[in-house]
């Protein structure tokens, strides 16, 4: 269990109402992101985090008419906490002839694939870690793994993160439901390398420490290409 006087734990508290109503006046993306510059874990932007929203992945109705981001609502699963978004969810754009597809998410639906840029306007959360194998800091910028299960449907279950070299690892829904475990697509502003476990890679918050032991070194999971709920 994260000790409750660690840091993370600290920056996840509720703001008001008030604090949400700034946020939506502020529109979408460019004010948002002013709140949350690069920087440590901790964020000094207070936190966005609505109760009455809609769910993650619902675009279009969900959208006010000047396309405020939709920030999630804390799924309603044991275990969820508050997280700090950089932003919500933006309407899904089309994928256009020329994009890949870089990411398929296994819902209990069937399968729903994204492309990078499709991935990019969902809930998104950005903030400093530690890679332990890159051996570096960077800002990473994603989204949470959670809001992804809760698109497929199986938030709350634990999932398995596939790679495209055939990697496959399994993460605790304890894990991704109290922390912003994400599936990160920028690293420093910057789309990341292959060099340095991109184009899509896992990582995970600085604290709670159990991050950083031995069990935890499979969640990083770089050339990451699909999700799916444990059978
Ligand atoms: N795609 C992919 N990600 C992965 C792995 C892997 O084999 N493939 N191994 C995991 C494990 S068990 C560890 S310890 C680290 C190894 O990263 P490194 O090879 O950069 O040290 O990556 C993790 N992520
Ligand atoms: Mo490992």
């Amino acid at each position: 269990m994260t000790p409750c006087n660690s840091v993370f734990r600290r920056v996840h508290v509720w703001a008001g109402p008030w604090l949400a109503l700034t946020v939506l006046a502020l529109g979408s993306g460019t004010g948002a992101r002013s709140l949350n510059q690069p920087g440590p874990a901790v964020s000094r932007s207070a936190v966005h985090q609505k109760t009455d929203q809609t769910t993650p992945g619902q675009t279009g109705a969900a959208q006010s008419k000047r396309g405020s981001p939709t920030i999630p609502a804390l799924p309603q699963v044991p275990g969820a906490r508050p997280f700090n978004y950089l932003r919500g969810a933006l309407p899904r754009p089309p994928a256009r002839p020329d994009e890949r597809m870089v990411f398929q998410l296994d819902g209990q639906d069937g399968p729903q694939t994204f492309t990078l840029r499709q991935l990019e306007a969902l809930p998104t959360v950005r903030y400093s870690t530690y890679h332990p194998q890159l051996k570096q800091h960077a800002v990473y910028e994603g989204v949470p793994l959670r809001d992804l299960a809760a698109l497929g449907g199986f938030v709350g279950r634990d999932v398995r993160v596939h790679a495209s070299n055939g990697f496959v690892s399994t993460i605790r829904a304890q894990d991704y439901l109290q922390e912003p475990v994400m599936l990160a697509y920028h690293m420093d502003g910057q789309p990341i390398p292959v060099l340095k476990k991109g184009p899509l890679t896992v990582v995970l918050p600085r604290t709670p420490e159990r991050f950083y032991t031995p069990p935890y070194s499979a969640a990083w999971v770089w050339f990451a290409e699909r999700l799916s709920p444990v059978p």
